[in-house]
């Protein structure tokens, strides 16, 4: 079996070691980390999410599979590049509210991290009105925002409408992302912008800090 499909079955069977191994060993052959990412590990996290509709998995398969993403991604991180870089940029990245979901920001944090972001990684599951708290005091040029559940996206437009009764919103951009989100959302909610996966939120975010 080739490599990428190793890892992408090593994650769906969650089997975090031996995930961590087949990572370590796709690095030394060369393999680009990205790809790694896409074509190994996303794989297989989107099949064991396939498996839980199906009712072939459950939820500590899917935490165990999590966990299999998560340690092979500190192991990629420094090996995740951007391009050019944006010095001095800062962008606050959450999970909104009553959303656990958190691997997918991580990937972007990682990616506009690298790009030269100064990044506040707030996590999974932040409540509005920390954010609109860490907006004040950070006082980042850019808000990441990420939904991965259906019932969650609507918790987006709620910061939109809170951060303009704060006055927040003409110093911001706010970019959002997350599965069950769409450009037609964006445009909906009034959000400055959209991108699908982590690679696609390096050239929208700094398109919007420019
Ligand atoms: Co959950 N879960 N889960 N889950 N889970 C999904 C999302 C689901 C689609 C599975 C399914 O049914 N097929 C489904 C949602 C259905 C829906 O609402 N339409 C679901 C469900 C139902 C649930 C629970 C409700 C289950 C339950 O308890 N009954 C529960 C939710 C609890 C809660 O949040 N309140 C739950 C729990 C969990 C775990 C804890 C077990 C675990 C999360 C662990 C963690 O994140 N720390 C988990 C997992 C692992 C998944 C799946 C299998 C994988 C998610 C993932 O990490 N994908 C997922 C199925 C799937 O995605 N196919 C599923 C890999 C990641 C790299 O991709 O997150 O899409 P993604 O991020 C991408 C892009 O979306 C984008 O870039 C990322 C990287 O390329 N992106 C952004 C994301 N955020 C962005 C922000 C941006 C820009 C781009 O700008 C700011």
């Amino acid at each position: 079996m080739e490599i990428l499909q190793e890892i992408t079955k090593a994650v769906y069977d969650g089997e975090e070691q031996t995930t961590v191994e087949l990572v370590k060993k796709a690095l030394a052959e060369g393999l680009r980390a990205q790809d790694i990412v896409d074509q190994g590990l996303v794989k297989g996290l989107h099949e064991c999410g396939a498996g839980y509709e199906a009712g072939e998995k459950f939820i500590p398969e899917m935490l165990m599979a999590a966990e299999a993403m998560k340690a092979s991604m500190a192991i990629l991180k420094p090996h995740l590049v951007a391009g050019e870089s944006v010095a001095g940029a800062k962008v606050v990245l959450a999970t909104v509210e009553g959303d656990v979901h958190d691997i997918g920001l991580e990937l972007v944090a990682t990616m506009l991290g690298s790009a030269g972001f100064e990044v506040n990684f707030m996590g999974p599951d932040v409540e509005t009105s920390r954010i609109i708290n860490a907006v004040k005091e950070d006082k980042p040029q850019l808000l990441g925002l990420s939904a991965l559940l259906t019932n969650t996206m609507d918790v987006m437009p709620v910061i939109l409408k809170q951060l303009e009764k704060e006055g927040l919103r003409n110093s911001l951009k706010v970019i959002i992302g997350g599965a069950p989100v769409s450009q037609d959302f964006a445009n909906l909610i009034g959000a400055d912008g959209f991108a699908y996966d982590a690679a696609a939120a390096v050239p929208v975010a700094k398109k919007l800090v420019s």
